[in-house]
């Protein structure tokens, strides 16, 4: 994997940059798509790669494993061989799932044992464990086994988890290094800056991060609930320490505006279930702002759901028809709406690098955050 840096905009942070993996490039600021199962819920490849230009999807290590396992997918030549996806993977490390199944999970030194969500059965993942499993999984850039601190969290107990996410993270680094892709493509090893919202913690955990010399580097634990400029502080701190040369990632956000204001302070990398999971239930992110379908007033509204979008499904459909969709619960009401809200966040951070490219970011964001976050 390289990195190249293009712009870093003159009047914020902001940075355009290029990575390039062997299955393809990737231009920064990006969005990535989740696809927490190997899909992206409700959404055809086709449309993906035609009217979402998606660069990078996400994968789940957890899910994965669970299902369909990992003998299928190894057998099916990775998740590109298995889900039919020649761009760039992402797999997430499984961490932050299974923290999320609480009871159903106790954390220890040697790794965190827990109940499947499907059907019970106990398991253990070891940071060791999981860089095999993503090894057979093969995405282009892997996580390290990391411990999300919940919001709030106290100070003795983030100090405690970051340590332990940072002996986590030599316990993957040595695996990683000490074993081959299984596939004929390389894969980069993505480490992950905890800490809670203590800006020391934060301080210590993005030095250690920087030192282990990856090729990209991530930020996780923000967007657990603390107020955003809790989270933007954070970023403050991590993204001065994090070297510059390699893309940054921020775990899991957002919203538009939590985005421009994350490539306002030098982030490179996001992804979140909100533009899918939003959308299946009726919110719309639109380039006039924020829609809610299930709305009275778009019952009448024979308008494109977004005519400014280079997508299918936003130009042909009107609102009152995903109106009636998403009332009577029909699936290809839940499709486009997620199909129309990912082409939407891939748009706007190509604006957000045009404008970085352009050098008016800094004076482009609050305008656009507050068309983008206007309630219609
Ligand atoms: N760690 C991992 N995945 C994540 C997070 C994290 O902290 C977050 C937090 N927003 C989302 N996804 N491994």
């Amino acid at each position: 994997m390289k990195f190249e840096l293009k712009t870093t905009d003159p009047g914020s942070k902001a940075r355009a940059g290029k990575i390039t993996t062997d299955h393809g490039e990737i231009l920064t600021p990006i969005f990535m798509p989740v696809g927490t199962a190997g899909t992206v819920k409700g959404v055809h490849q086709r449309e993906l790669k035609d009217d979402i230009h998606a660069q990078i999807i996400l994968g789940n290590t957890y899910h994965l494993y669970l299902r369909p396992g990992l003998d299928i997918i190894q057998k099916a030549g990775g998740l590109h061989g298995f889900n039919g996806w020649d761009k760039p993977l992402l797999t997430d490390s499984g961490g932050y799932q299974v923290f999320s199944l609480k009871e159903m999970r106790k954390i220890t030194e040697e790794g965190a044992k827990f109940s499947s969500h499907i059907d019970g059965s106990k398991h253990m993942f070891s940071p060791e464990y999981v860089m095999d499993i993503q090894r057979i999984i093969g995405a282009d850039i892997i996580m390290a086994f990391d411990e999300c601190t919940p919001y709030p969290c106290d100070y003795g107990y983030a100090e405690n988890s970051m340590h332990m996410t940072h002996r986590w993270l030599k316990r993957c680094i040595k695996r990683f290094d000490e074993t081959e892709p299984i596939y004929d493509h390389t894969q980069s090893l993505f480490p992950i800056v905890q800490g809670s919202v203590y800006p020391d913690l934060r301080k210590q955990s993005a030095e250690f991060i920087a030192e282990q010399n990856r090729e990209g580097n991530a930020i996780g634990g923000l967007s657990v609930g603390e107020p955003a400029e809790d989270m933007y502080a954070m970023l403050e701190v991590v993204n001065d320490i994090l070297p510059k040369e390699k893309p940054r990632y921020l775990m899991g956000v957002g919203t538009p505006e939590n985005i421009l204001e994350g490539i306002a302070l030098g982030t490179d990398m996001f992804d979140c279930v909100m533009p899918t999971r939003n959308a299946r239930n009726g919110m719309l992110f639109t380039t006039e702002g924020i829609i809610n379908i299930r709305n009275k007033k778009w019952e009448d509204d024979f308008s494109p759901i977004d005519p400014n979008l280079d997508c299918y499904s936003s130009k042909f459909y009107t609102k009152a028809y995903l109106k009636h969709l998403i009332k009577c619960k029909e699936m290809l009401g839940s499709q486009i709406a997620s199909v129309h809200n990912l082409a939407f966040y891939i748009w706007l951070v190509e604006q957000a690098r045009e404008h970085i490219l352009a050098g008016d970011f800094a004076t482009w964001k609050p305008k656009a955050i507050k068309q983008f976050m206007t309630r219609l």
